[in-house]
């Protein structure tokens, strides 16, 4: 029987005629006398009807069913295909095994833990399929924009000779028999290409040891990054991530209606400015409004939180960008200030750092003053320190988490669930 493939989500449109869908067995019931069939397809899920001399296959067999579409208010999708009196159902690749967990059920039933280490097929369910997609919608939208601004994408090295970020999390390799490291971050690599097209972006992935088992650290995770040359101070770095941001959302928010609503994603407000607060304002601001001291280089988890729910409340913005840190806490690339200050920022999106930036140091002498004064060794960056010799202007970027910003806006509470196969210290398969 020679009918045409259409999609689930558009079987709606199709009421009275006879049709073809192909996809998963997402679902089956079996009522005595009737046979469900719940199809699943990359547009949706729809329910098939057959006869009881109708044997079904197992879970996440692919099929193809010919039936007529009818509408059915008691049906998930409020429409059927059915195959009762005539019809056909094909098996087009039979399943030989159930799967290891209920993928209807996942969203509910199964242990995060369990979920992860069958994320083979725990992908495939609605919920988790809708994260990555909302996710790669983001991805998309922050390329178009960028390209949109006279930006060019680049691919930097991810093996490389020393770290950018500093710190202890960076993974050795060997390397034909010398010691090298995946990278951290595409930093060094992204000042560098300032210097030939002035605009770039990355978005790759980096690798980070880290040694906490928290639920917004990745050992490996996507890094959207920018960089931006001839830029006056951190100001325009600012302007132009919030312009970037909020194109992205607006994107996602026309582009996966369906998807934001099945996993009930609140979009941020994107017609306020950001409230830009210097780190020293924002201590003071937590201790005096919350009655929470937060002391360190940074401002700890519960500080971001309060911040957050500050910037919420009084600017009605989701994001607020924390500015001014001191030299200690940033890196050596990072743009000082006679006061023992920087330009290095941070952005917070409800609660919790999505992105570190800030102005760069763009002339040489003043680089190397800063590895010293962290007592790092001159020598070990010396391939990267050369182009300091050649005029770069004064530039900065940022670096946005993607898993983070994806999670946050979805509401999901653990990042390794906005990443396909997430990694980390427990965790290399699948
Ligand atoms: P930073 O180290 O702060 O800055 O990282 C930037 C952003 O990346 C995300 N992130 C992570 N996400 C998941 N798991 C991790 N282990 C992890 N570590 C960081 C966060 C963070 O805000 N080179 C600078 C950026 C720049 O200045 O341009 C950098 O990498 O969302």
């Amino acid at each position: 029987m020679s009918v045409d493939r259409i999609l689930v989500s558009d079987v709606a449109n199709h009421v009275g005629k006879e049709v073809r869908v192909t996809g998963w067995v997402h679902n089956r019931r079996d009522l005595g006398g009737v046979r469900f069939l719940h199809l699943r397809d990359r547009s949706g899920v729809v329910q098939c009807v057959f006869s009881k001399k109708t044997d079904l296959p197992l879970h996440e067999s692919c099929v193809s069913v010919v039936g007529t579409v009818a509408e059915n208010p008691k049906a998930p999708s409020g429409f059927e295909v059915s195959a009762f009196d005539s019809g056909e159902l094909e098996i087009i690749t039979e399943a030989t095994h159930a799967p290891p967990i209920e993928i209807p059920k996942t969203a509910w039933n199964v242990n995060p833990d369990t979920n992860l280490t069958y994320r083979y097929v725990s992908l495939r369910e609605p919920k988790a399929q809708a994260i990555l997609k909302i996710q790669a919608e983001l991805v998309r939208a922050f390329r178009e924009y960028l390209d949109d601004n006279d930006f060019t994408e680049i691919y930097s090295p991810k093996i490389v000779s020393a770290g950018a970020e500093g710190g202890a999390n960076l993974f050795e390799i060997d390397y034909y028999g010398k010691r090298a490291y995946l990278a951290q971050s595409p930093q060094l690599y992204k000042q560098i290409m300032v210097g030939v097209y002035e605009r770039v972006y990355e978005t790759a992935p980096v690798f980070r040891a880290e040694l906490s088992h928290t639920s917004r650290h990745l050992s490996e995770y996507l890094s959207l990054d920018v960089e931006m040359g001839f830029i006056q101070d951190d100001s325009d770095v600012m302007d132009l991530e919030e312009a970037l941001l909020k194109s992205m959302m607006g994107k996602v928010a026309e582009r996966c209606g369906n998807q934001l609503e099945r996993l009930g994603a609140v979009m941020p407000n994107i017609d306020v400015d950001f409230p830009r607060i210097s780190l020293f304002d924002a201590r003071a601001l937590i201790k005096e409004k919350f009655d929470y001291e937060t002391g360190g280089k940074d401002l700890d988890p519960e500080a971001e939180r309060l911040l957050g729910r500050w910037a919420k409340e009084e600017h009605d913005s989701d994001f607020v960008f924390v500015t001014n840190y001191p030299q200690a806490a940033r890196p050596f690339y990072t743009y000082p200030t006679e006061d023992g200050l920087t330009r290095g920022l941070d952005l917070l999106f409800r609660g919790l750092e999505i992105t570190s930036g800030g102005q760069r140091v763009h002339e040489y002498d003043m680089l190397v003053k800063e590895l010293e004064a962290r007592k790092m060794d001159p020598e070990a960056f010396s391939g990267y320190l050369e182009v300091f010799k050649h005029g770069m202007p004064p530039h900065g970027g940022f670096a946005i988490g993607a898993e983070r910003l994806t999670a946050l806006l979805l509401g999901i509470e653990n990042v390794r669930f906005a990443r396909a196969f997430p990694r980390d210290e427990g965790r290399l398969q699948p």
